[in-house]
């Protein structure tokens, strides 16, 4: 799925701003004509999270209504027209001048729809979309599960541990394409010696056949270039490699960009241009061999954070100052790496990555997963396999995604407090494996050049590792098990990471690590809440770490703390694990981090 772009002859309009909002807890919307306009309607961001722009609305997760009138362009006449939805939070039906143009389940991840057939040229268009947020066993991620109950359930009652923001949180466009177009690109590249290969494959909309041409524009041989090929498309799909001798490759410490254009010539031999498209390039490799991460053939350690998408007021919305800030503190503690915990995120932020060399560990919505309920597995084996599928699609091009995960903290039918101590082995087991092995194969089969992995919960079955390219582990010790106790807990971990390496002999990250801390809270002795806890603790972590070369990356449990679910487990409803405040100051342990990674 290509990013909408605007050039000579694709156009595009962003429909971000204000829109209409109604929540609709009955659901007599549809048959009382809302597609067509709002009764009593308040004003409100798209894009933006509604919980955190009315305070009535902070709980309400249920069916609301986004209304807003648009102008085509009459110059758009003649090209097909698309509505597209960056994420939509978690279920969403569109209509257009009153009909309904398609549906689309889970967040995250973009959708579109062609809508040409339904505008009226030369008249405003009503642009409506229903979203609702409801937590529901067969959804991914689940809430509401029969079996969650006792003392650290929460409210609303979701399976994992950060707010269930709703809304439509990115960008909602319209875009054009001609009537042929280009529907796919998809780019891998390889590196011999000090050259590069950049393998393209493109895919039109239509099987006739047509001829186009690649450009690839930036260094070669120590001078700014362009290098051509031309493409002859059969049944729609057509490939073609470019060689770039002396290339500049892609990497966290030089992440530079070539561009790429493709065009597809018109019928006829006048060489008048069909369509284009135009994206960046990053030439670069990533693999696992002996124990390490290899980019570009050499070893890299992924070091930075677990994070979220929230803030104040936009909620899970994008937010692009944000994510610039984000970017420079992340930079400012010498972090290299994060990973999209717990769902994709926007097309803007992996942009960014792409331009500022940051290693992407991206990850799809699929956070704790359970096994207990066999009834809704089948449903949400389905669900996770399509926002698979929709992740790849979206981001396979960017040089910064270096791994997939395919799920975070699965869940062990049995999780108890024992499970944190040992790896107790557990007779549900085998379906969380099937489970989560499927995922891994699909993930393999849709992107055979990047390494896979699933982030595992502290005591989680270790077989359940076994067909990842990359351990990647969540742990606590220090906190959930062993809190205040920092010499019990770095012998725990000492003993895990060793264990678990001569087990499966891969590269392992520590993808989660972390002691939630109150900005202000101090003590000494360093007790467990405040600052001065939180960065023994990260200190210890990473000592451990440095004395293992297998250890290919450590990542704090969280850059920032982030908006959770309210219980007693969560002061505020925050989770505090940030090394920087919901607000971005940091605390004691942003320092610590300096001092291990900036250094270098
Ligand atoms: C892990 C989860 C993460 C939580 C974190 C925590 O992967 O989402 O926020 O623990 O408890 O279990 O802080």
């Amino acid at each position: 799925m290509l990013y909408p772009i605007q050039n000579q002859i694709r156009n595009k309009m962003d429909l971000s701003g204000i829109w209409d909002f109604q929540t609709d807890p009955e659901e007599v919307g549809e048959a009382q004509g809302w597609p067509l306009g709002l009764p009593q309607s308040r004003p409100i961001a798209v894009p933006g999270s509604w919980n955190e722009q009315y305070s009535d609305l902070f709980g309400y997760l249920d069916l609301a209504w986004y209304v807003r009138r648009v102008h085509v362009p009459p110059a758009w006449q003649g090209q097909r027209v698309f509505l597209r939805v960056g994420s939509a939070c978690y279920h969403a039906t569109v209509y257009v001048n009153g009909v309904q143009v398609g549906t689309h389940e889970g967040g995250h991840l973009p959708f579109a729809f062609d809508i040409t057939d339904h505008l009226r040229w030369g008249e405003e268009a009503v642009v409506a979309i229903a979203v609702e947020n409801r937590l529901m066993p067969t959804r991914v991620p689940s809430g509401n599960m029969p079996s969650m109950m006792g003392l650290f359930a929460g409210t609303p009652r979701t399976t994992f541990d950060f707010y269930p923001f709703a809304g439509l949180h990115r960008p909602v466009w319209l875009y054009t394409v001609p009537s042929i177009h280009i529907q796919d690109i998809t780019v891998t590249t390889h590196i011999q010696g000090t050259d590069g290969q950049v393998q393209v494959t493109v895919q039109l909309n239509r099987p006739d056949p047509a001829q186009g041409t690649l450009r690839l524009r930036g260094e070669a041989g120590g001078a700014e270039r362009e290098i051509q090929a031309s493409l002859s498309f059969v049944e729609g799909v057509a490939q073609a490699t470019l060689e770039v001798p002396q290339a500049r490759f892609w990497s966290d410490r030089d992440p530079y960009l070539y561009q790429l254009t493709v065009d597809v010539a018109a019928e006829g031999a006048d060489g008048r241009v069909a369509d284009r498209y135009s994206l960046p390039v990053g030439i670069r490799t990533i693999a696992v061999q002996d124990g390490q991460i290899l980019l570009n053939g050499q070893p890299v350690t992924l070091n930075g954070f677990g994070r979220h998408e929230d803030f104040y007021a936009s909620g899970k919305g994008l937010n692009l100052p944000l994510l610039v800030k984000d970017y420079h503190l992340m930079r400012w503690v010498g972090a290299n790496s994060y990973r999209t915990s717990h769902y994709p995120y926007s097309e803007e932020e992996m942009q960014l990555a792409d331009r500022e060399g940051f290693l992407i560990i991206d990850e799809t919505p699929a956070v704790s997963l359970q096994f207990g309920d066999a009834e809704n597995i089948p449903v949400r084996l389905q669900v996770c396999l399509q926002q698979l599928q929709e992740l790849i699609a979206r981001d396979k091009n960017h040089p910064s995604v270096v791994m997939w995960c395919v799920a975070n903290e699965p869940m062990p039918a049995r999780f108890g407090l024992a499970a944190l101590e040992q790896n107790t082995p557990d007779p549900a087991e085998g379906a969380g494996k099937e489970f989560l092995e499927t995922l891994l194969a699909r993930a393999r089969a849709l992107d055979p050049t990047r390494p896979v992995t699933i982030a595992t919960i502290m005591g989680g079955p270790r077989s359940w590792m076994e067909q990842c390219d990359v351990i990647a582990m969540n742990r606590y010790w220090g906190w959930y098990r062993y809190g205040g106790e920092l010499d019990k807990a770095r012998d725990s971990l000492a003993q895990e990471l060793d264990e678990v390496w001569t087990q499966w002999r891969r590269p392992i990250i520590l993808t989660e690590f972390g002691a939630d801390t109150l900005a202000g809270h101090h003590g000494h002795p360093p007790l467990m809440w405040t600052e001065e806890y939180q960065a023994e603790l990260i200190r210890m972590y990473l000592e451990v770490a440095a004395e293992r070369d297998f250890v290919a990356g450590m990542q704090v449990w969280n850059f920032a703390d982030f908006a959770a679910v309210q219980s007693i487990m969560r002061v505020d409803g925050v989770n505090h694990k940030g090394i920087f405040t919901r607000s971005r100051q940091p605390k004691l342990a942003a320092h610590v981090l300096r001092e291990f990674w900036a250094r270098e």
